[in-house]
C-alpha cells in the first residue's frame, strides 16, 4: 500500500461502509470484528486452541535459521536479508538508498551500479523476486522495484550486492514486479503503476484522457527494457504463471480517473493477462512503435472494453484489485486479491488458453470462483495443501480458504470454503508463505506484515514500526509465533530455502563487481595484490594501497590542493569476515573493503593540510592504529 498519509485515509474509505460491500462473509463462520475493533484489539487468536507445533521455531543461539527472507525496506530503498523462523535481521542490501556504512553511493564501483539514477538519494522498495530455474529458486539474483524512481534493480546474491539499476523509460513509479518462472527468469517484468501522456514531455497536461501506463519486460541478464506494451488503466501488482506464457497484473483505476472519487468511481476494474508469446514474436517481427526519444519497442494492448487484443486479456473484477498471485506448485490458478471489494477472484490459467484460443466469448468465463473472504482483501499466499491465505487489512486478519472449495461454492454447492482466521496486529498488508511463490512450497510459516504495530512494542514516539508476524501454518489452526518489529516500510517479503542460497565467504580477485577498477590498475601498471603505489597523471593522483590486519600499505601521501585524487584500496586478508573500512575524516567518505576485494573513490582534495584516514570496520586488536593521512599542499 501507499505512504502513511494514505494509509489514515484507507481506514475510511467511502463506500467500505455502503451497500457496495456485503456485510456478510460467504464463508460461514465470520470472525469479523468492526474497523475499530481490528485496530485496537486484538489477541483473540493466542488464547485460540491450535493443535501443538509441528516444530519449534526457536533457533537457539549458534544454531542457523531454516530459511532466508528476503524483505523489501520500502521507503529506506535497501533490500534486508532475514533468517526465518527466528526472524533474526542477518543484513541490510543497500540499492537506491545512501549507505554510510558499505559506502553505498560514495564508491566508483557503487556509482557505476547506480548510473545516472544515483543522482536520488531515495527509493521506495516493494517486492523482492528471487531468480527461478524451473519454478525453483536458483539463488542467482533477487530483483526489486523502486516505485520512487521508476527503476528495477538486480541483487547478485552470491556476493548481496546490487549489480544492475535499469531506469524505466515512458513510465513513472514501477509498482509491479514479478519474474518467468519457467524454463528459468530470462524476463523480469516491471508494472508502471502511474498514468502519464505518452511522451511525457509537455503535452497533455490537462487531458487525463490522453495518460497511459505500460508492463515493461527486461531481459535478466542485460537489465535492458526489451518491450513494452501499453495498456488500460493503473497497473498495480504482477505475477506469471508456472508455463512462461502468461503474466497476469491487477489494474486499477478502469476509467483513467486523477481523483480518488473518480477512481473508485466503477464496480469493475481488470486483471490483465498479457500473451507473452504473441508479444514476443510482434516485436520479433517489427509490429511495434517507439515513444520519443524511447527505442523500447511499444505495442498497443489497449482494448478493454472489448476484453482485449491478440496481445491482452481483460478479465472484469470487483473493484480495485490489488495482489496477483499465481497458486503453486503447480500454478493451475491465480488469485486476484479484491482491496475494495471482500472478495478473492479465482483464475484458472487454462481457461487464459481458452480465451486466446478463440474458445471462450466472455473474459469473466476464465473465473472459476470468487469466494468472500473478508474486508479489505490485499494479497494472497498458499500451502502445499491446497489452501490459500489471505491477508484481510481492514480485518486485521489472516483468512485461510481451500480453493477446491471455493471453486465448488462457486459452482453452486453448498460447502464452507473459509478454514480458518487469526488476528494480525494490525492492518496487514503482504503475506508470504514459506517457498509459495514456487514449486518447493511447504505450507511452513507465514510472515504476514502489519503496517501498525499501535501497542504491541515499547512506544518510540509518534513514528511505529511496523510489525512483522510470523505464523506456523503448518497445523489445521494458523499460530502466531512471532511478532517483529521492522523499519519503515517492509511491503513484501519472500523465503527461500537456505540451501538454495550459495554465497561467497570472500571475493573472487576477478569478481566482476570490482573490475573496471581492478581494469584502471591495469593500465596503471599496478598489481593490486601486491603494490602500494601513487600514480600522478597531470591534475589526477591514483593512490593504490593494500589493506592487511591492522595495516594499509600507505601510511602517508602527498596531493595538491585541487587534485582529483582516486583511491583504491585491495584487501589482502583472506580470512572470513577480516573486512575493513577506510574513511577519510571531514571528506564525507567511508566505504568497505571484505577480504580480497578491492574498493575505490574519487573526490577533489579542495582542503589544503593534514587529513587522516582510518579503518572503520573493527578488524584487529590494533585497529584503532590502522590509520594513515593525507597531505594536502595548498
Ligand atoms: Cu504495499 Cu505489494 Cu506495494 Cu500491497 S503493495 S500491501
Ligand atoms: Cu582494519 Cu580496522
Amino acid at each position: 500500500m501507499g505512504s502513511r498519509a494514505n494509509r489514515g485515509r484507507i481506514l475510511i474509505l467511502p463506500g467500505l461502509e455502503s451497500a457496495n460491500v456485503p456485510r456478510r462473509c460467504g464463508g460461514g463462520r465470520c470472525g469479523r470484528r468492526g474497523l475499530a475493533g481490528g485496530i485496537f484489539s486484538g489477541g483473540a487468536s493466542a488464547s485460540r486452541p491450535g493443535r501443538p507445533l509441528e516444530k519449534d521455531h526457536h533457533v537457539a543461539p549458534g544454531e542457523l535459521d531454516t530459511y532466508y527472507g528476503f524483505w523489501s525496506g520500502g521507503q529506506s530503498g535497501e533490500v534486508r536479508v532475514f533468517g526465518i523462523p527466528s526472524m533474526r535481521e542477518l543484513m541490510r542490501i543497500p540499492v537506491f538508498n545512501f549507505d554510510s556504512a558499505t559506502g553505498w553511493g560514495i564508491t566508483n564501483e557503487s556509482k557505476r551500479v547506480l548510473g545516472e539514477g544515483g543522482a536520488f538519494l531515495n527509493g521506495d522498495t516493494h517486492h523482492p523476486k528471487v531468480s527461478y530455474t524451473d519454478a525453483r529458486y536458483d539463488g542467482r539474483w533477487c530483483f526489486i522495484n523502486d516505485k520512487a524512481n521508476t527503476r528495477v534493480a538486480r541483487i547478485r546474491l552470491d556476493i548481496m550486492r546490487t549489480d544492475k539499476i535499469t531506469t524505466i523509460p515512458n513510465v513513472q513509479s514501477i509498482h509491479a514486479l514479478t519474474l518467468q518462472r519457467v524454463p528459468k527468469t530470462e524476463r523480469v517484468y516491471a508494472g508502471g503503476e502511474m498514468i502519464i501522456p505518452l511522451p511525457n514531455d509537455g503535452r497533455h497536461l490537462e487531458n487525463p484522457k490522453e495518460y497511459w501506463t505500460l508492463m515493461s519486460a527486461l531481459d535478466a541478464e542485460t537489465m535492458e527494457v526489451v518491450w513494452q506494451v501499453i495498456v488500460d488503466g493503473n497497473l498495480d501488482n504482477a505475477d506469471t504463471d508456472y508455463t512462461g506464457k502468461y503474466l497476469a497484473a491487477s489494474c486499477y483505476n478502469s476509467e483513467r480517473g486523477v481523483t480518488l472519487p473518480e477512481m473508485m468511481g466503477p464496480e469493475r476494474d481488470w486483471a490483465v493477462v498479457f500473451n507473452l508469446p504473441a508479444i514476443e514474436q510482434a516485436v520479433r517481427d517489427g509490429k511495434y512503435t517507439t515513444i520519443g526519444d524511447s527505442k523500447v519497442p511499444v505495442i498497443d494492448g489497449r482494448g478493454a472494453a472489448q476484453g482485449g487484443t491478440e496481445y491482452t486479456l481483460y478479465i472484469p473484477v470487483p473493484r480495485s484489485p490489488h495482489g496477483i498471485n499465481t497458486a503453486p506448485p503447480d500454478g493451475k490458478y491465480f488469485v486476484a486479491s479484491g482491496k475494495l471489494s471482500p472478495t478473492c477472484t479465482v483464475v484458472e490459467w487454462a481457461k487464459v488458453d481458452d480465451w486466446f484460443a478463440g474458445k471462450l466469448n466472455d473474459p469473466r468465463d476464465t473465473v472459476v470462483a470468487e469466494p468472500e473472504v473478508g474486508l479489505g482483501p490485499l494479497h494472497t499466499t498458499y500451502d502445499n495443501r491446497g489452501n490459500a491465505y489471505t491477508s484481510l487489512f481492514l480485518d486485521s486478519q489472516v483468512v485461510k480458504w481451500n480453493i477446491a472449495d471455493a471453486i465448488r461454492a462457486y459452482n453452486g454447492e453448498s460447502v464452507n470454503y473459509i478454514r480458518d482466521r487469526v488476528d494480525v496486529h494490525y492492518q496487514i498488508g503482504h503475506l508470504k508463505a514459506s517457498l509459495a511463490c514456487s514449486r518447493d512450497v511447504d505450507g511452513k510459516y507465514l510472515a504476514a506484515l502489519s503496517k501498525f504495530s499501535k501497542d504491541r512494542f515499547l512506544p518510540v514516539g509518534p513514528f511505529h514500526p511496523e510489525n512483522d508476524q510470523l505464523i506456523d501454518i503448518s497445523g489445521d489452526k494458523m499460530k502466531i509465533v512471532h511478532d517483529g518489529p521492522t523499519y519503515a516500510e517492509p511491503h513484501d517479503a519472500l523465503m527461500v530455502r537456505a540451501d538454495q542460497i550459495r554465497t561467497k565467504q570472500i571475493y573472487d580477485r576477478d569478481d566482476p563487481f570490482f573490475a573496471e577498477t581492478v581494469a584502471m590498475a591495469k593500465r596503471d601498471g599496478v598489481v593490486l595484490e601486491r603494490d602500494n603505489k601513487v600514480i600522478r597523471d597531470g591534475n589526477k593522483v591514483r593512490v593504490y594501497m593494500t589493506s592487511l590486519a591492522p595495516n594499509f600499505g600507505i601510511t602517508d601521501f602527498k596531493v595538491k590542493k585541487g587534485q582529483e585524487v582516486t583511491i583504491v584500496v585491495t584487501n589482502l586478508d583472506e580470512i572470513e569476515d577480516v573486512s575493513h573500512g577506510f574513511c577519510l575524516v571531514n571528506h564525507g567518505i567511508n566505504f568497505e573493503i571484505h577480504p580480497q576485494q578491492t574498493s575505490s573513490v574519487t573526490f577533489v582534495a579542495d582542503k589544503p593540510g593534514v587529513h587522516w584516514y582510518y579503518c572503520s570496520w573493527f578488524c584487529h586488536a590494533l585497529h584503532m592504529e590502522m590509520n594513515g593521512r593525507m597531505l594536502v599542499e595548498a
